[in-house]
């Protein structure tokens, strides 16, 4: 009996290999299988470049003729920077083709299945939907709502407090939160931080404990009042955003950054059209690091769709900074974990449910 899990499994280990270096495209592997033996195997490595299914051919040490395909993302039908998969899985011989979901892209939705159907190619869908589904949900979500996927990361002491005051920079967890931390921003396109948090704590927001490109910086700046002797803007070590108001100005950059206008509201940038702008300079994953202000305006638009909340074993005594989240009911954990001497947990928005009538 053929493992198809096993090799689809794979696959996905293969996709993973593409993370931090394909976004806004999906990360995608491919593996060929003849005669219950692997003889290629490829993943799509950067965006621009050849996606999952070419690579895989490439890399095949047998003919790839009459061979299985494992991928877990449907193939896509159309030419765009590349050949169509479908197009190219028909002219190597492919005979048969697991996929683990549909690509949500409205483009191919159904009609890369359709195309290998016609071509005589056998489609079986859905094995290991559900971890294809996680592993792409920045993509999946940035595709078919024009927003990218939210997470938002919360230091707290043993108390529930992010910091002493609006005023001061306070370390709260150890080093190997910060670590983890590190290694998270390696997964996420964009790291989106207020304009308190920028004055205040003058971070860098780059990758330095893990391995691992540096994301895009963007700060929250309404009437582009920060000074720009700040590390974001002095370093060069990523590319920076500022957001600002639409109505007092309008689109432009400096050496040191970019400003994108959005929408205001009661002297606040308003989250929702924030987000639709981040998306569109193509952040499909966005790790907020903000303080408590900005995590209330996220909250209050339900804007957050996950959460990694790392708490240390000590209180902080004389602290005003108050964690302004709880987890209630809304929210699904995932897992809970020591990270050195503090705790991890990771949660995820529940799926709203249709309202029974
Ligand atoms: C596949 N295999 O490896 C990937 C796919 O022209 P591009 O490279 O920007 O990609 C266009 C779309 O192709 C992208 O938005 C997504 O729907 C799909 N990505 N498809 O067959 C791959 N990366
Ligand atoms: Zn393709």
């Amino acid at each position: 009996m053929i493992d198809h899990e096993k090799y689809m499994e794979r696959a996905i280990e293969l996709a993973k290999l593409g993370s931090g270096n394909v976004s806004p495209n999906p990360m995608v592997g491919c593996v060929l299988v003849k005669n219950d033996k692997i003889i290629g195997e490829g993943f799509h490595e950067k965006y621009g470049g050849p996606h999952a299914e070419e690579m895989a051919i490439k890399n095949s040490f047998e003919l790839p003729l009459d061979s299985t395909a494992y991928i877990n993302l449907e193939p896509c039908c159309i030419e765009s920077k590349t050949k169509a998969c479908t197009q190219t899985l028909y002219e190597n011989g492919i005979k048969e083709c697991y996929i683990s979901i549909l690509d949500p892209n409205p483009k191919i939705a159904g009609n890369g299945v359709k195309a290998l159907m016609e071509y005589g190619i056998k489609v079986h869908i859905g094995l290991c939907s559900e971890i294809s589904q996680k592993l792409n949900k920045g993509f999946i979500k940035w595709i078919t709502q024009g927003k990218p996927w939210v997470i938002l990361k919360i230091a707290q002491s043993k108390n529930g407090f992010l910091g002493l005051n609006n005023s001061t920079r306070t370390q709260v967890t150890t080093k190997a939160s910060i670590c983890d931390v590190h290694s998270l921003r390696t997964k996420v396109d964009a790291i989106l931080i207020g304009k308190n948090t920028a004055l205040v704590d003058n971070p860098k927001l780059t990758v330095r404990y893990a391995k691992g490109s540096n994301p895009l910086r963007i700060i929250l700046d309404t009437n582009r009042k920060l000074p720009l002797d700040l590390n974001v803007f002095r370093d060069q070590l990523a590319e920076t955003i500022v957001l600002c108001s639409k109505e007092k100005f309008s689109n432009s950059r400096t050496s040191f950054c970019k400003y994108i206008t959005v929408q205001e509201n009661n002297g606040k940038l308003c989250m929702n059209d924030s987000l639709l702008a981040i998306a569109q300079q193509g952040v499909t994953t966005l790790l907020i690091e903000s303080g408590p202000e900005l995590i209330k305006s996220l909250m209050k638009e339900d804007l957050i769709d996950e959460l990694y909340i790392y708490s240390s074993n000590k209180n902080l005594k004389n602290a005003d900074l108050k964690n302004p989240l709880e987890i209630s009911d809304q929210w699904t954990i995932n897992y809970s974990k020591n990270i050195g001497e503090d705790n991890l947990i990771n949660a995820e928005r529940k799926l709203e449910c249709l309202q029974e009538l």
